[in-house]
């Protein structure tokens, strides 16, 4: 039917209504035609804001636009989002690493009919942040809420048990920023760190070094060299641990340790001043030591004593540079503990733990003092607990 005859009848009913006193428009009248913004002369549905953000949640929740999204009241779209969360879910718990769509996941229960909520069979924990999360959370009995017609509601249980710390700023949330890595990898508790003194919930992402899943194509896309961590907050993603951190301090900047990465211009170039120092000169040489003292034995290949050598050597003279510094100011880049000495303590952690070269520190007075108390940070304490706990799934 064309609008013009949706009108032309229209307008003869109201003018036999009895009870219609006034006259809208009578059949010979000419007729209006619905202005070209309508649904009804663009046979679809409007495009306007509420259009537009429902569609950019989508994209958020989604990673795509697939065209069924735009009928969410079609069961289509409702079993593409369900499969969506399926597939998500089963890329999770594989041993394998593969980009999920999105952000959608699963959750991995089952609700039985009177609303109790039991964990998927052969998942009781999270496969790789552990922690039997069902424990946390109940449905108010489902039966009732159902009979008051209103949805259920997933509420806060009393703890029964108690969880280590750790275990919690872990959890996958919503709002939670995630970190690609295993703990134990220097960059990656660079950045764990960072987190942890700026008080932003993570999720820690496993990416096992050892089988290669660095080098994945799937991993690749978020970062082309092939290395840990990966950052994601939100839409974005970010490499190189140094600038990861820096992006949390900012970005977070009213959280947590506010002065971290200062709180202005100077404070932030002398920071990132010493956090280039870091970077150029106290890492090459520490890296090679790491790599010679901690790891070549384990590989059962030589030593290269000559490299050793050379590189404590160099180490020295950097820390020589330190100890004059620290002789002046209780931290390299001022009287605050900030992101420069935080950066450091991943490499310091292997030289003294597991290199046996504690003695490069204790035999510089400043150097020494410096590292106690950097080193006694809780947020330090955290990482190390962390990594001597390892996910089940990196394992
Ligand atoms: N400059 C990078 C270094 C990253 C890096 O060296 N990551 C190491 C672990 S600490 C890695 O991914 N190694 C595995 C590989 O290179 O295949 C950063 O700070 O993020």
């Amino acid at each position: 039917m064309s609008s013009v005859t949706f009108f032309n009848l229209f307008s003869f009913k109201i003018i036999n209504n009895k009870e219609t006193k006034e006259k809208v428009f009578a059949a010979s009248d000419s007729l209006p035609t619905p202005p070209h913004q309508t649904w009804a002369k663009k046979k679809a549905h409007p495009h306007g804001q509420i259009y537009g953000y429902r569609m950019s949640l989508w994209a958020e929740h989604m990673g795509n636009l697939d065209d069924c999204l735009k009928e969410p009241g079609n069961p289509d779209c409702v079993k593409y989002v369900n499969r969506t969360a399926e597939t998500n879910w089963k890329k999770y718990v594989a041993d394998e690493f593969t980009l999920l769509q999105g952000h959608l996941l699963k959750y991995a229960v089952d609700i039985d009919v009177n609303g109790k909520v039991n964990p998927l069979p052969g998942y009781e924990s999270f496969p790789d942040v552990g922690g039997n999360w069902c424990r946390f959370y109940y449905l108010r009995d489902l039966t009732s809420v159902m009979e008051n017609g209103t949805q259920p509601l997933v509420q806060q249980k009393e703890q029964e048990e108690e969880i280590p710390s750790t275990n919690l700023s872990i959890l996958p949330m919503a709002s939670a920023v995630k970190v690609y890595g295993p703990p134990l990898s220097a960059a990656v508790s660079r950045v764990l760190t960072c987190l942890l003194e700026k008080d932003v919930q993570f999720q820690l992402i496993p990416i096992n070094l050892v089988r290669g899943e660095q080098k994945k194509p799937d991993y690749l896309k978020l970062q082309p060299f092939g290395q840990v961590p990966v950052f994601q907050d939100e839409s974005i993603t970010l490499f190189e641990s140094r600038a990861i951190s820096r992006y949390v301090c900012d970005k977070y900047a009213n959280q947590g340790n506010k002065g971290l990465f200062g709180t202005n211009p100077l404070e932030k170039a002398s920071i990132d001043q010493w956090l280039e120092v870091e970077g150029q000169n106290f890492y090459p040489p520490t890296a090679v030591l790491v790599f010679q003292l901690a790891f070549v034995p384990r590989m059962k290949i030589k030593q290269d004593e000559n490299l050793i050598k050379q590189n404590e050597e160099k180490l020295g003279k950097v820390l020589d540079v330190y100890e004059n510094r620290l002789g002046e100011s209780g931290y390299l880049a001022g009287d605050e503990f900030t992101l420069a000495d935080l950066s450091h303590l991943p490499m310091l952690h292997y030289l003294v733990n597991q290199c046996g070269r504690g003695e490069l520190l204790t035999s510089r007075k400043n150097v020494g003092r410096w590292w106690d108390e950097i080193s006694s940070r809780e947020t330090w304490k955290k990482v190390i607990e962390m990594r001597n706990s390892p996910p089940q799934r990196s394992a």
